[in-house]
């Protein structure tokens, strides 16, 4: 009896370790500040994405994915956390979230791989800068990679105003090659992780790109792509603020984004637009390159791809560039998925949210679902695009602002009440502001019943970008300081 089961158990050992690893690996791409000018997404008519273009054939592809917050940090917290930013109270570019007593211990997306036991590794921005240090960058991945440099030119390119101007806020021709740009040395510690990353095993294998975050510099040959003569500029209504509340203007107050009026001043209006475009183009050249050499694994017949941005990005619409607003150029981003069991070349209207990835992946890799997090899978999408969703996208941008994004509306309720009200189907540029005529108002009360439960203040610790209001004396502070209400949006 004692003969036999060692032989069983010898068996089993032997009938375990024979059996290869399955599970499903995972290449997790993120953009930053990447808004819906991406070829398939037909944000920007003349923009060439055809590496982004190819990956979306060979999945499916949301067009109407939308951030949880119009910022790196709170927007990157939601979606590895798996929790919005009004139930974390994380709004600012910091604190981190191993910063806040809440979710020091939460068990993010790449943490709950890694403990699985997936090789895991990771390159460029994934989470906000500096947000995640020393011994807790262990428990998310088991590889970092070093920073990519970041090369600067001696001067400024771009003509901004005030010795003060943030060094960010800068674009035009620069380098002179794509090999020191840092997507191309991200893409290229991708490339080798994929190479690397043992057979025995799954992976989870992320690549952050930082274009077409500003400065958004890119070698000539991207600038190329768009000929100055015929490039198409963003529509811009001149007076589309004149319906806005003036809580609107509040929550992007002061900022070192220049505003539509600084850069006609300045005649740097069509090079922004222009290196946003290249830099989309360089961006998207690197992505092809981490998808080829996936392909050349043999792998990718088992490893699920997604491929997503933080949020979008203004480049003149609402009179103004950057992010921290609540319409669809600072929401609407490009969201991906492809990969076995997921139905290739089709496109998703339902509303989709960047939280939804975290469920998604633990369910297409046939992990434990989590009842902790907030978002909702959208397998079921990836099997079938027109599979009902009961849920609209939510955009928070510090406590009290937030819109709810259904298939045909925008409604956004402001800290002090105030409200928008857009009819995206007749309006997708969001120029009428029906908040105020009376037929709508069943319309507003169903959408408002989404607008969310919890609403927390800001974490302490919280800087930078954050607004708060204060009702009982109905006054706004903008990063400390008290806003003047009678005042115009401050340039530039
Ligand atoms: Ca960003
Ligand atoms: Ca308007």
């Amino acid at each position: 009896m004692k003969f036999l089961s060692c032989t069983l158990l010898f068996f089993f050992i032997l009938h375990a370790s024979s059996i290869a690893d399955t599970r499903k690996n995972i290449l997790f791409i993120a953009i930053d500040d990447q808004n819906d000018w991406i070829g398939c997404l037909g944000g920007h008519p003349q923009v060439k994405t055809p590496n982004i273009d190819a990956l979306a054939k060979r999945g499916t592809l949301f067009t109407n994915a939308h951030c949880q917050a119009p910022l790196c940090n709170p927007s990157r917290s939601s979606l590895l956390t798996g929790l919005r930013p009004s139930s974390t109270g994380i709004y600012g570019l910091a604190p981190g979230i191993r910063e806040v007593v809440q979710t020091k211990q939460h068990i993010t997306l790449p943490q709950t791989f890694t403990s699985a036991g997936y090789f895991t590794s990771t390159s460029g921005k994934i989470y906000h800068d500096g947000s995640m240090r020393g011994g807790d960058q262990k428990a998310e991945f088991n590889e970092w990679s070093k920073p990519s440099p970041m090369p600067k030119p001696k001067q400024p390119i771009a003509k901004l105003p005030g010795p003060d101007r943030h060094p960010a806020m800068d674009w035009g021709v620069f380098p002179d090659k794509d090999e020191t740009t840092p997507d191309w040395n991200i893409a290229k510690t991708a490339i080798s992780a994929i190479e690397r990353a043992p057979v025995e095993k799954p992976f989870f294998i992320a690549a952050g790109f930082r274009l077409p975050h500003v400065p958004c510099f890119a070698p000539q040959a991207w600038f190329d792509l768009y000929p100055d003569a015929g490039m198409l500029m963003p529509p811009v209504k001149e007076d589309d603020r004149d319906d806005l509340p003036k809580f609107a203007d509040f929550l992007h107050w002061k900022l070192p984004e220049p505003r539509l009026s600084t850069l006609r001043a300045m005649n740097e209006w069509r090079p922004l637009v222009r290196a946003y475009l290249a830099s989309i183009s360089l961006m998207d050249a690197q992505v092809g390159r981490v998808v080829a050499a996936l392909d050349q694994s043999g792998r990718a017949g088992n490893t699920i791809v997604v491929l997503w941005s933080d949020h979008g990005w203004h480049l003149g619409e609402k009179l103004i560039t950057g992010k921290n607003t609540l319409w669809n150029e600072s929401t609407r981003v490009p969201l991906v998925f492809a990969g076995p069991e997921i139905k290739a070349g089709q496109l998703c209207n339902r509303p989709a949210e960047l939280l939804d990835i975290f469920p998604t992946l633990l369910e297409l890799t046939g992990m434990p679902a989590r009842p902790d997090l907030e978002g909702h899978s959208l397998v079921p999408q990836l099997k079938d695009a027109k599979a009902a969703r009961e849920w609209p996208a939510i955009t928070t941008h510090n406590q009290g602002n937030h819109t709810i994004r259904t298939e045909d509306w925008r409604y956004i309720r402001y800290a002090d009440g105030s409200e928008e009200l857009y009819d995206e189907k007749a309006d997708f540029n969001e120029w009428t502001n029906l908040a105020k005529d009376p037929k709508f108002a069943a319309r507003k009360a169903e959408l408002a019943k989404w607008l969310p439960k919890v609403d927390k203040a800001p974490v302490p610790g919280s800087k930078s970008r954050i607004l708060t209001y204060e009702p009982t004396t109905g006054e706004a502070i903008w990063e400390e300081v008290k806003i003047d209400k009678t005042a115009k949006l401050p340039e530039p």
